[in-house]
């Protein structure tokens, strides 16, 4: 292998690694995607989170019209009882961005009066992430401190390292 052989092997290994922690972080959810946060034609927020996985660090968008919606985060009771008055957090400019900080169930309803009961809710279930910890200040109001993903994101720094390292040694950098 001629040295532009070796860089270039080199340059792969290396973009490998870093580009698919990167590209795993972040994902940006629209609620219901684009029929929006909304109450017509009878939502199912239920089926639209279904089919996906989400992750500490990515997003939840909704959006809607703030003179008809808003977006509360609630404890699981009051998701499942439909109630309004007791929100951990009300989001309500009508596209509001909400970084999932920590892994779990996050509850989300509309507080209008009879929304949620005609199927303005979401059960959002964040598994943990491969990104780095966020520092978003968007979170749910018990903010873990999520030491693992810390851990991990430490670890795959001293991997890529040694990666990095290794492949010099092999190669005759
Ligand atoms: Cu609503």
């Amino acid at each position: 292998m001629d040295s532009s052989g070796k860089a270039g092997l080199l340059l792969a290994v290396t973009v490998a690694f870093w580009a698919g922690p990167a590209l795993s972080a972040g994902m940006i959810f629209t609620v219901g995607d684009n029929a929006g946060w909304t109450i017509a034609n009878g939502p199912n927020y239920t089926q639209w989170a279904s089919g996906k996985t989400f992750h500490v660090g990515d997003t939840l968008l909704f959006k809607y019209n703030k003179n008809f919606h808003n977006v509360l985060l609630v404890k699981e009771p009051d998701f499942n009882a439909c109630k309004n008055s007791s929100a951990i957090k009300e989001y309500n400019t009508g596209d509001d961005s909400i970084t999932i900080t920590s892994t779990g169930h996050h509850y989300y309803i509309c507080g209008f009066p009879g929304h949620c009961q005609f199927g303005q809710k979401v059960d959002v279930l964040a598994v943990g992430s491969s990104a780095a910890p966020s520092s978003s200040p968007t979170g749910s109001s018990p903010p873990s401190p999520n030491a693992g993903d810390r851990l991990v994101g430490g670890s795959l720094v001293f991997l890529g390292g040694l990666i990095m390292a290794a492949s010099c040694v092999l190669l005759g950098f």
